[in-house]
C-alpha cells in the first residue's frame, strides 16, 4: 500500500503535533509511516521538523516550496518513503495551506496515474477557531477556515480534549450540517484520543477527489495572504552558569514578543521557539495569538548551558516591522539571561511583497 494524505488547517491547529502523534501510532499498530514538514525558507531547519526528529519521529521535511508547486521533489520523497517499507505519508502544507487539494492530489491524480493511493483529505479545525467561525466572529479568518473545511473529505476537531462531551457533540454536528459529504471525528494529541480512528480512516477510506467551489482570487484571501510575514532564525545560545532554566528563557522570550506585537497592534497566529542541547534535552514554547496564553507543551528536563534554538513564525504585520520586533526582543531576553549568540541563519519575508 502506498497511500498519502494532506493535513490542512489553519496555522496551530495542531498539524504537527498530530502528524507526530499519528505516525507514531499507525508504525506501532498498523504498518511504518512518515510524516513530512513543509514550509517555505531557503535551505532552513524548520522548527516543525526538528521537534519531530527530537521526538523520535519518522520525518522529512520539503522547504522552499509549497508542495502544491514541487511535485518532483515531492514524488522522489514519497517514492524513497515507499521503497523504504513505508505505507503511510502524511505532509502539511505551508501557510493558509488552501488550495492543496486541487494542486497536489489531482495534480498527482493527473500526473502519476495509480502510483499513489491518495487517502482522505484531512483538515484540522481546532475548537477555538471553530467557534469563532460559528459565530461569525472569525474576521478575515472566516474565510479561510471556510475554504479550508471546503478542501476536506474528512474534518478533524483538533485538540478535543478541551471541548467536554456535549460541546464536542454539537461541534461535529454543525460541521456535519455545514458541510455536507465529508467525515468528522474530534480527535486529541494529547491524550490520543481519536487516534486510532484516524489511522482507520486513513488506512481504508479513499480520497473524494472534489473539486471544491473556491474563490483563490477572493479579496478575503488576497488581503488575509498579503498582510502575512514570514520570519525565521536560528542561533546558538551559550550562557556560562549552570542552572540556566531552558524552558523559562523559551516562556519569557514567548511573553517578551507577545507584549511587543500586542502593542504594534499585529497579530501572530502561531510564533514557535524550540530549543535543544547537545544531549536530545528540549523545550518548546508556542504564541498563539497575541491575547492568548502561552503555550509550553514540552519543558527541559534538566538546565544546560548551550543550546540551538529555532524561531518560526508568520504573523499579521509588515515585513520590517516583524523583524525589527523579533529582533529586539530576542536581544532583550537573552541579555537578561546573560546568553552569548551566534546567529547561523535568519530569513524574513512579506507574502503580499
Ligand atoms: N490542548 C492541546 N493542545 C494541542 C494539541 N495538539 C497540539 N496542541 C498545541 O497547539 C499548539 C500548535 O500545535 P502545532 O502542532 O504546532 O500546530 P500546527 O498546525 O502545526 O501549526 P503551524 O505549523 O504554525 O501551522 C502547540 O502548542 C501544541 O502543543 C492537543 O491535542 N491538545
Ligand atoms: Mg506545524
Amino acid at each position: 500500500m502506498r497511500k498519502f494524505a494532506v493535513v490542512s488547517g489553519f496555522l496551530g491547529s495542531g498539524k504537527t503535533t498530530l502528524m507526530m502523534a499519528l505516525t507514531d501510532f499507525y508504525s506501532a499498530h498498523y504498518a511504518g509511516a512518515v510524516m513530512i514538514s513543509n514550509d517555505l525558507g531557503e535551505g532552513v531547519l524548520l522548527a516543525d521538523h526538528k521537534l519531530a526528529q527530537l521526538g523520535g519521529c519518522r520525518a522529512l521535511q520539503i522547504t522552499d516550496e509549497c508542495i502544491c508547486f514541487c511535485r518532483d521533489v515531492l514524488t522522489e520523497r514519497l517514492n524513497a518513503c515507499y521503497e523504504d517499507g513505508c505505507e503511510l505519508v502524511v505532509s502539511d502544507i505551508p501557510g493558509f495551506g488552501v488550495g492543496a487539494q486541487e494542486h497536489v492530489y489531482h495534480g498527482l491524480a493527473e500526473n502519476c496515474p495509480g502510483q499513489y493511493e491518495l487517502a482522505p483529505f484531512t483538515v484540522l479545525i481546532e475548537p477555538r477557531n471553530l467557534a469563532l467561525l460559528r459565530e461569525g466572529r472569525a474576521g478575515d479568518m472566516g474565510f479561510i477556515l471556510d475554504a479550508q473545511l471546503r478542501e476536506a473529505d474528512l474534518i478533524v476537531l483538533s485538540k478535543c480534549e478541551l471541548l467536554d462531551e456535549k460541546a464536542r457533540g454539537d461541534a461535529l454536528c454543525w460541521l456535519a450540517a455545514r458541510y455536507p459529504g465529508t467525515e468528522q471525528l474530534a480527535v486529541s494529541a494529547k491524550t490520543g484520543e481519536g487516534l486510532d480512528a484516524l489511522c482507520r480512516a486513513l488506512r481504508e477510506r479513499k480520497a473524494s477527489m472534489r473539486h471544491p467551489e473556491i474563490d483563490y482570487d477572493a479579496d478575503d484571501l488576497q488581503n488575509a495572504m498579503g498582510s502575512l510575514s514570514e520570519y525565521y532564525l536560528q542561533y546558538r545560545a551559550v550562557v556560562c552558569c549552570d542552572d540556566f532554566d531552558g524552558s523559562a528563557y523559551l516562556a519569557d522570550l514567548a511573553a517578551e514578543i507577545q507584549n511587543s506585537v500586542r502593542s504594534a497592534g499585529c497579530e501572530v497566529p502561531h510564533l514557535k521557539l524550540l530549543a535543544w542541547g547537545p544531549e536530545g534535552d528540549y523545550g518548546k514554547a508556542d504564541l498563539l495569538g497575541a491575547d492568548r496564553p502561552i503555550e509550553l507543551p514540552h519543558r527541559f528536563a534538566r538546565p544546560c548551558t548551550d543550546l540551538g534554538v529555532l524561531l518560526n513564525t508568520s504573523a499579521a504585520c509588515p515585513d520590517e516591522t516583524l523583524n525589527r520586533l523579533l529582533g529586539e526582543a530576542v536581544r532583550t531576553v537573552s541579555d537578561r539571561y546573560q546568553l552569548e549568540l551566534t546567529i547561523f541563519k535568519k530569513d524574513h519575508f512579506g507574502l503580499g511583497e
